[in-house]
């Protein structure tokens, strides 16, 4: 019995793997506002779905041995800003994630009170809907426990991250990267504030010195370089109002594989 449902999760999982990399592969087809007020009920429906069938569960986790030997670096790279470079040459000593919006407690937290707080390990796959996989080890603080520290305020529904990196230069600041997910994944036991990978402080190149996993969602979720957390009763009012930078240009809100 338990077998045939493992193995059902398993292929509702690849289906919706597939769905999600052939729909952001058709940048045609986005374009269309009739289109994307479609995929939009889709993808609602597809996120219900999982959540009806999948509940609280946890993403696969892997053993030490599948650690892919390399892991590929993807969007930024090395974000350019002085603020950015400054932080880097002091090996993130004067960095801080600031914990606000709609919180009773609002915090300013370093990366030693981060790496000081009880965490969480966990070796998963990173799937990008580019179409490239790796399984990397993180770890990191829980977010749920971060957000019932700082107090979520009834209003707060999402949890929007902002990055260091400005993903595309524009003169209205329009293309800073930035992501955002729903309570239920923000308080899911995998969703974490990684500050190390394969047990090393994260790389720059992946995102240093601390970035999220969010590991039931595709690749683009994972935000690099967080600068702040912010609590929100909805998203309309960041950036392009679809809740994260890809968001913005096309991509689904929910990327749940
Ligand atoms: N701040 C920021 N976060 C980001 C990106 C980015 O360009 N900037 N790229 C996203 C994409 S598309 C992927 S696949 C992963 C890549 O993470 P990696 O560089 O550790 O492989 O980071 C995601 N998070
Ligand atoms: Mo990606």
């Amino acid at each position: 019995m338990s077998r045939i449902i493992t193995r059902r999760r398993f292929l509702i999982g690849a289906t919706m793997t597939a769905s999600a990399l052939g729909l952001a592969g058709c940048d045609a087809l986005v374009e269309n506002d009739r289109t994307k007020s479609v995929l939009k009920i889709a993808e609602g429906f597809s996120m219900k779905t999982q959540r009806f069938l999948l509940g609280d569960a946890l993403a696969r986790e892997f053993t030490e041995a599948d650690i892919s030997p390399t892991f590929r670096a993807n969007g930024t790279s090395m974000p350019d800003s002085a603020r950015y470079i400054d932080w880097m040459n002091q090996r993130f000593s004067s960095w801080k994630l600031e914990v606000g919006g709609l919180v009773d407690r609002p915090m300013q937290l370093s990366l030693a009170e981060l790496k000081a707080l009880p965490a969480r390990t966990q070796i998963t796959r990173h799937d990008c809907v580019e179409g490239w996989s790796a399984i990397g080890k993180w770890t990191g603080v829980p977010l749920g426990a971060l957000l019932q520290a700082a107090g979520l305020k009834s209003e707060a529904r999402f949890i929007v991250f902002h990055c260091a990196d400005e993903y595309e230069k524009t003169l209205d600041g329009s293309g800073w990267y930035y992501e955002s997910i729903d309570l239920v994944d923000a308080f899911h036991p995998q969703t974490i504030l990684a500050h190390s990978m394969n047990g090393r402080d994260l790389e720059v190149a992946h995102g240093a010195p601390l970035r999220l996993r969010v590991e039931r969602q595709l690749g683009y979720k994972q935000a690099k370089y967080l600068t702040g957390i912010e609590a929100v009763a909805d998203l309309s009012q960041l950036y392009g109002g679809n809740g994260g930078f890809w968001e913005d240009r096309g991509y689904e809100w929910y990327a749940g594989i």
